[in-house]
C-alpha cells in the first residue's frame, strides 16, 4: 500500500480520474439530499407527528427513499472510491478516461429515467409510477422506463467493474510477480461478487419485469422473481459494505495512527464474503410459500458462516485501531480509547459506524435464525437493522470518509471540521433514537412498510416503555438525521467551493503491520475463487429455482396458485440422498 500516491495530492497526479471521482460523488451526494429529505417525511408521517403527504404518496416516497439512498447514493460513492483506490494502489491512470466518463454517463442515465418514474407517482396525469419500493419484485409493477433505468445502471457498473479489471491487467503486464496491492485486491473480488449476483436481478428485470411492464407477456411467475431478486438482494448488501470495509481496513488504522494488523486476514475476509455472499438469499424469504424448508435451512447455515468475515472484521480492525492508540501513547485494557483522535470527524464518524455495526450485526443474526426471523419478519425491527447496516455502517463511513477523500479529489481544504464532527455525533445519536425505537417497535409487532402503521381498533403493546414513546424516538431520530446530512452537504459544498489549499492532506497509507509476502499466493488466485463462488452458487440455488419454476406454473406463472410446503427441488434431492445412504449402509452392514 505504501508509497502508491506519496508526493502530492491525488488531484494532481491523477486529475482526470479525480474529475470521474468528484462527478460520481457529486450524484451520489445529491441523491443523498433527496433521499434524505424523502426519509424525513416518511419518519414524521408515519409517526403522525406531522403529515404533509396522502398517505397513498407514502410509497412513492418510501419508492424514492430506498432507491435513491440504497442503490444510487451508495453505488454512485462506491464507483468513486473503487476508482480512488485502484489508481493509487496501482500507481497509474485508467486505461482511458472516455471508458470511465461512459459508464459514469450511462449509470446517471440510468439512475435519472429510474428516478422520472418514481417521482412520476406524485402527478396522478402522468399515468408513470413506480410505487414497487427498492425490493422491486413482482406482483407491484413499475412503469417500464423504471426498470429500463435500472438495467442500464447496472450495465454501468459493470463497465465500471471493467475499467478497473483493465487497470489491473495492465499493471500485471509491468508487475508479472508482485502480489496485488490489497485496495485493488478489494475491488476486484467486490466486483466479481457483484458480477455473479446481478445476474440474477438482470435475469429477472430483462426476460421478466420488462416484458410484462410493456405487456409483451401476461403474467410472471412471482415468487420467481422475488427469488432472482434476493439472489441479488443479500449480496447488495455486501456491495454496499465492500467500501466502507475499504476505509476501515485500509484508512480507519491510518487515521487512529496505526497500521493495518494483518493483510492477508484482509485478504481471507474479502475472499469469504466473495465465495458466501450470494448463496443465502433465501433468508430474506424463510415466509415464503413454495419454497421447501430444507433450502430455507442450507440458506440459514450459509449465513451463519457468512458472520465469520465480518467477526474477523472486527477483531482485525479494532487491533489495528488500538494498535494506533498505543502508538499514541495509549495504555491500560480500554483507556486507550481515549489516546485515539476523536475532534478528526473522519475517524470519529467511521469508529461510531463500527460501532453501531456491531449492533445492526446482532440484529442480523437475529433475523438470520429462521425460528426467530418468523417474530420480526415484516415489522418495523427489519427497517430498525437496515438503517444500522446499510443507513449506519456504510452511509456515515462514506460520510465521514468524504471530510478525508473530497479535499484530495478537488485540493481544497476541508471547509470545518467541527461542523463535519458535530455532523457525525448528530447521526450517531439521531441513529441510536430511531433504530433503537424500531426494533423495539418490531417487536411489538408494528408493521414495516404502511403509512397506516396504527391501524384502527388495535393497539400495539410493548413490555417497557409505550407506543407514544417509541413514536416520539423515531420522530426526534429521524430529524436529526435529516439535520446531520444538510450539515454534511452544506460542508462538502463549501469544502468543493473553497480555494485551492496549499497544505495538502496527509494521503499516505502505511504499510500493513503483516504484509501480504508470508500469506499463500493461492489468495490472489481470483479465477479459482470465481470459479468455486460460481459453483457454490449452482449448488444452493439451482433445485430451489427448478421446484418454483415447476410449482408455481411456469417460467411465466399464471397456473394454480403455489402450494404452501411441497417442493418438488428438495423432494427428490432427500429422498435420492436417503435412498443413496440406506444402499450404501446395506453395503457396508
Ligand atoms: Fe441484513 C434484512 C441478515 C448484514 C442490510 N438486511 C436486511 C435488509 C437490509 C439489510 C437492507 O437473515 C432488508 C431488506 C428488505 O427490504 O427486506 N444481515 C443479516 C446478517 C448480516 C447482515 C446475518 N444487512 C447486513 C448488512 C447490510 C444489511 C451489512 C447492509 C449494508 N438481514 C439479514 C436477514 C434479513 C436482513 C436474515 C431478512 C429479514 C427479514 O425477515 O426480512 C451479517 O452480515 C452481519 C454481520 C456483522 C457483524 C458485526 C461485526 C462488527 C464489526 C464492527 C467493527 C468495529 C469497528 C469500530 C470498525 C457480525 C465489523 C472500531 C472503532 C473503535 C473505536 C475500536
Ligand atoms: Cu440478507
Amino acid at each position: 500500500m505504501a508509497t502508491a500516491s506519496g508526493g502530492g495530492e491525488f488531484v494532481d497526479k491523477f486529475p482526470d480520474e479525480a474529475a470521474v471521482i468528484k462527478a460520481s460523488f457529486l450524484i451520489a451526494f445529491v441523491s443523498l439530499g433527496i433521499g434524505a429529505f424523502f426519509g424525513l417525511v416518511q419518519a414524521l408521517h408515519r409517526t403522525n407527528v406531522l403529515r404533509v403527504i396522502d398517505s397513498a404518496d407514502y410509497y412513492t416516497m418510501l419508492t424514492g427513499h430506498g432507491v435513491l439512498l440504497a442503490i444510487v447514493f451508495t453505488i454512485f460513492f462506491l464507483c468513486g472510491v473503487f476508482h480512488w483506490a485502484v489508481a493509487r494502489s496501482l500507481d497509474r491512470p485508467a486505461e482511458s478516461a472516455l471508458f470511465s466518463w461512459a459508464w459514469v454517463g450511462l449509470m446517471t442515465t440510468g439512475a435519472v429515467l429510474a428516478t422520472i418514474a418514481i417521482l412520476g407517482g406524485f402527478v396522478p396525469n402522468l399515468g408513470m409510477s413506480a410505487d414497487v419500493l427498492f425490493t422491486f419484485y413482482a406482483p407491484l409493477q413499475a412503469h417500464p422506463i423504471f426498470y429500463i433505468g435500472l438495467a442500464m445502471f447496472i450495465v454501468g457498473t459493470w463497465l465500471s467493474g471493467a475499467d478497473w479489471f483493465l487497470s489491473y491487467r495492465a499493471w500485471r503486464q509491468d508487475h508479472p510477480d508482485e502480489r496485488i496491492p490489497l485496495q485493488t485486491f478489494m475491488v476486484l473480488t467486490t466486483m466479481i461478487m457483484w458480477y455473479i449476483s446481478t445476474l440474477g436481478v438482470a435475469v429477472s428485470v430483462v426476460f421478466f419485469l420488462i416484458p410484462w411492464s410493456l405487456g409483451l407477456i401476461e403474467s410472471v411467475n412471482p415468487l420467481l422473481t422475488r427469488t432472482l431478486f434476493w439472489y441479488f438482494g443479500h449480496p447488495i448488501v455486501y456491495f454496499w459494505l465492500m467500501p466502507a470495509y475499504l476505509l476501515w481496513y485500509t484508512v480507519l488504522p491510518k487515521l487512529a495512527g496505526g497500521r493495518l494488523f494483518s493483510d492477508p486476514l484482509a485478504r481471507v475476509v474479502f475472499l469469504l464474503f466473495l465465495l458466501l455472499s450470494t448463496p443465502v438469499g433465501i433468508h430474506h424469504q424463510y415466509l415464503d410459500p413454495g419454497i421447501a424448508e430444507g433450502f430455507k435451512f442450507i440458506a440459514m447455515t450459509n449465513t451463519m458462516f457468512l458472520l465469520l468475515p465480518s467477526l474477523l472484521t472486527a477483531f482485525t480492525v479494532v487491533a489495528s485501531v488500538e494498535h494506533g492508540a498505543r502508538q499514541r501513547g495509549g495504555k491500560g485494557y480500554l483507556r486507550w480509547l481515549g489516546a485515539l483522535p476523536w475532534r478528526d470527524p473522519a475517524f470519529t464518524g467511521m469508529a461510531l459506524a463500527g460501532a453501531m455495526f456491531a449492533a445492526g450485526g446482532f440484529s442480523g443474526m437475529i433475523n438470520a435464525g429462521m425460528n426467530i426471523n418468523y417474530l420480526i419478519h415484516n415489522t418495523l425491527w427489519v427497517p430498525g437493522h437496515f438503517h444500522l447496516t446499510v443507513g449506519t455502517a456504510v452511509a456515515l463511513t462514506m460520510m465521514a470518509g468524504s471530510y478525508w477523500l473530497v479535499p484530495q479529489v478537488t485540493g481544497t481544504k476541508l471547509y470545518s471540521r467541527p461542523i463535519g464532527l458535530l455532523q457525525v455525533i448528530m447521526w450517531f445519536v439521531g441513529m441510536v433514537f430511531m433504530s433503537n425505537a424500531m426494533h423495539r417497535a418490531g417487536l411489538a409487532g408494528i408493521p414495516r412498510r404502511t403509512a397506516e402503521p396504527q391501524y384502527q381498533n388495535f393497539e400495539f403493546l410493548t413490555p417497557i416503555g409505550s407506543i407514544f414513546e417509541l413514536r416520539v424516538q423515531i420522530a426526534l431520530g429521524g430529524t436529526l438525521l435529516f439535520l446531520s446530512v444538510v450539515l454534511f452537504l452544506f460542508n462538502i459544498l463549501l469544502t468543493s467551493l473553497g480555494e485551492e489549499s496549499d497544505r495538502p492532506v496527509d494521503s499516505h497509507l502505511p504499510e500493513p503491520l503483516s504484509g501480504p509476502e508470508g500469506s499463500p499466493r493461492i489468495l490472489d488466485n481470483l479465477a479459482m475463487w470465481t470459479g468455486i463462488a460460481a459453483v457454490l452458487v449452482v449448488l444452493a440455488y439451482t433445485l430451489p429455482l427448478a421446484g418454483i419454476i415447476q410449482n408455481g406454473g411456469g417460467l411465466f406463472g399464471g397456473g394454480l396458485p403455489v402450494p404452501a410446503t411441497v417442493s418438488a427441488g428438495f423432494d427428490l434431492v432427500f429422498t435420492t440422498v436417503t435412498s443413496a445412504f440406506n444402499t450404501l449402509w446395506g453395503v457396508v452392514a
